[in-house]
């Protein structure tokens, strides 16, 4: 089985959103990244379209990307994506941060789910084609594709850290996850590590190494800085001395609430003043019927409570928090307004908001903290470095950035010239140029 598509893409989602009766673009850095390549080569998405149910037909975008839906069923939905990606690898390959649930019927729907995208690919794909492969959601695809159609150039990137060999051999089915990457003619991690803990697995588990990058991924550096604009946010805000966001999906590897608990040991010790202080919390909902995700929101919510009761005054708040997703314009404005912004997770493959943070300010304001645990901190090494498992950590990098210690203008201006020399398109060329190399 061969089709016409010279370039495919295929990731858990497509990139678009449903408005009303149309299908809108979502404005992420892998889309703007792709889109041209996309472009150029007449290229092939294939994804889910976001609802359980039967599948939109296949459609082509206004910059003439053409969008080939893949049906996901309740039970889909259920095993594949709630169950077996996200409460079954994503809390294993974020070292554990929860414990994962391994359950045979997840993975049967899993294997089950990763084929029908397989599928789909052989079937648009030309003699020779080339396919790059996203994330954690398609780890099996690789091996499927090949063992079907060994013609074809498959890339594989995985967005999310590699865990290390003695994590990962805890998963019950480990060597079959190893052989759906194990053929792939190019697996890309964002750092070393992850690529090196990869390498090890597949020598112990598939016997087979294939090639690795470490490539982290940006963000489009150029556009975000030329948008960023303040505006009147700090006014809105009441005007207060200092200024703090955090911004996240609603997630338990963000280290949402060691921050908070952060905000008030400086607020204890004295190092900020709750009367001159505002933190704004925006957390997109996120996989909200997974138990662990429920459970972070509620203890989130119950501590910005918990700030306001004991620091708020009669009429404002300390911590302002909003349960949803924002414009893109708005987080910029809110980006660029910011004196602190605090990125905390205890794990994450990068971490974009960071990058997006710094890219709001070009002329050296503002101050990032950043936790040890995040790729970004490999890169943004300018940023206040916490440990997000110790709240007295966080609490001492976020005073030492209210205290503006060091040369805090120097160092954002240092961080503007990384994500400005490395920003998503580059990422997206130099993994695809590498795979070119493989042929
Ligand atoms: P995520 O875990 O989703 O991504 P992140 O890299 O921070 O984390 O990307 C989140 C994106 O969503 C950012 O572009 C941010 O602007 C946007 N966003 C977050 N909250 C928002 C809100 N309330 N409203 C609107 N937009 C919001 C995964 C991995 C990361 C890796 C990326 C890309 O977990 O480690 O950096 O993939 O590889």
């Amino acid at each position: 089985m061969t089709g016409s598509a010279s370039f495919l893409i295929a990731a858990n989602r497509l990139p678009v959103e449903r408005r009303g009766d149309s299908w809108r673009v979502s404005p992420g850095g892998l889309v703007t990244a792709l889109t041209p390549i996309l472009a150029e080569h007449s290229g092939t998405w294939i994804g889910w379209a976001g609802t359980p149910g039967d599948a939109p037909e296949p459609f082509t975008t206004d910059s003439g990307i053409s969008l080939h839906p893949v049906a996901l069923d309740e039970d889909d939905y259920r095993g594949f994506y709630e169950g077996f990606s996200n409460a079954t690898l994503w809390p294993l390959y974020h070292d554990l941060i929860v414990q994962p649930v391994y359950n045979a019927q997840w993975w049967e729907r899993f294997q089950l789910v990763n084929r029908r995208f397989t599928q789909e690919i052989v079937a648009l794909a030309a003699p020779g084609a080339t396919v790059w492969v996203q994330d954690y959601q398609l780890h099996l695809v690789p091996g499927m594709v090949k063992e079907l159609r060994p013609d074809i150039t498959v890339g594989f990137f995985l967005h999310i850290p590699f865990p290390s060999p003695d994590l990962f051999a805890q998963l019950p089915w480990r060597e079959e996850l190893i052989r759906g990457l194990a053929h792939a003619d190019l697996v890309g991690f964002h750092t070393a590590r992850s690529a090196q803990n990869f390498a090890e697995c597949a020598t112990r588990f598939a016997g087979t190494p294939p090639r690795t990058v470490a490539l982290p991924i940006s963000i489009d550096t150029p556009r975000i800085a030329s948008v960023a604009q303040a505006g009147d946010i700090r006014e809105k805000l009441g005007s207060p001395e200092t200024f703090i966001l955090g911004v996240d999906r609603l997630d338990y590897t963000k280290g949402i609430l060691p921050r908070l608990l952060a905000l008030e040991t400086c607020f204890e010790r004295g190092e900020l003043d709750p009367h001159t202080t505002t933190m704004l919390q925006i957390a997109t909902p996120s996989r909200e019927r997974v138990e662990h995700y429920e459970k972070t929101r509620a203890a989130v919510e119950r501590h910005v409570s918990r700030i306001n009761g004991l620091y708020g005054d009669l009429f404002r708040p300390v911590v302002r928090y909003v349960h949803r997703t924002v414009d893109a314009a708005d987080l910029y404005s809110l980006y660029a307004a910011a004196d602190i912004m605090l990125v905390t997770p205890f794990k994450d493959g990068m971490n974009l908001v960071a990058k997006e943070y710094v890219a709001c300010h070009a002329d050296g304001s503002g101050a990032l903290v950043l936790s040890e645990f995040a790729g970004a901190a490999e890169e943004l090494t300018q940023a206040y470095i916490c440990n997000p498992f110790d709240v007295e950590s966080i609490a001492d990098a976020l005073a030492s950035a209210a205290r503006r210690e060091g040369d805090p203008v120097a160092a954002m201006r240092a961080m503007f010239a990384r994500v400005s020399e490395f920003d998503v398109h580059r990422w997206a060329n130099d993994f695809l140029q590498e795979l070119g190399r493989t042929r």
